[in-house]
């Protein structure tokens, strides 16, 4: 649900998602709200807010029209998200979840934000992507819709999955060469090319724990906890 259908359209049919429609394993439906405006004329779908203040609203009547719409095609009420600064932060914890789903509405604002009346009657789900101020939701739907995409069976090939491990596991990637073995004097680790998988990758892991305390100590700091056995070589605390 957005004023910007053509915006989500051309995003997610490009590239991974793109292939993933073609192939039926996702769909995407857009919904413009400006069709459900009840204001023939000019088709308008905002207004001034009551008390005052700074812009225009997007008024419920088009946003709960454009709901029921959608409810009345699929036969049930789906899990509805609001994309908003004041929603939870999406982690990727919540695509797992939202993932599960055979249905999600995403509901885009813009302007200074939604009739909380409309917000009342069609959201499950408040969801930021963080502490920073877009024009619309249209990206963070964008953002959400490609994080779940991503975990639904089949969209990624055997190849690309793999990859997936890497953040769930709670660190993050370790460095990845490709050809040619030295690009402008710098020679890819010796060890990656030994054929040792073993220690290929004990040496990739040991490079995730390297960058995960040198970038997110947070996450490493978890991971620690999480993981009392393992024996944390002194390498990983130097510098
Ligand atoms: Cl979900 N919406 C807007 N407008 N701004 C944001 C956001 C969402 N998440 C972070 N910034």
């Amino acid at each position: 649900m957005t004023l910007f259908p053509e915006m989500i359209e051309s995003g997610f049919q490009t590239s991974i998602t793109g292939r993933a429609m073609e192939k039926g394993l996702l769909s995407l439906n857009t919904v413009n709200i400006r069709d459900f405006s009840k204001d023939l004329k000019h088709k308008k779908v905002d207004d001034y807010t009551y008390g005052g203040g700074a812009g225009l609203l997007m008024k419920a009547d088009p946003v709960v029209d454009s709901f029921h719409s959608i409810e009345e095609k699929i036969g049930h009420k789906p899990r509805c998200i609001y994309l908003t600064p004041q929603g939870r932060t999406f982690t990727q914890e919540m695509a797992v979840d939202f993932a599960k789903e055979e249905e999600l509405v995403f509901l885009c604002g813009h302007y200074e934000g939604i009739d909380e009346r409309a917000l009342d009657r069609v959201t499950t789900d408040w969801v930021s992507i963080g502490d920073y101020v877009l024009t619309g939701g249209e990206l963070p739907a964008m953002v959400m819709m490609d994080a779940i995409s991503r975990l639904v069976p089949g969209v990624l090939h055997n190849s690309e999955s793999a990859e997936t491990e890497s953040f769930e596991n709670g660190l993050l990637e370790y460095p990845q060469y490709t050809r040619p073995e030295v690009y402008d004097g710098s020679a890819v680790p010796k060890i990656l090319l030994s054929g040792d998988h073993a220690k290929v990758d004990a040496y990739r892991h040991v490079q995730s724990l390297i960058r995960t305390r040198k970038y997110r100590p947070d996450l490493f700091e978890t991971y620690v906890k999480e993981h009392p056995d393992e024996k944390i070589p002194p390498e990983v605390f130097e510098e």
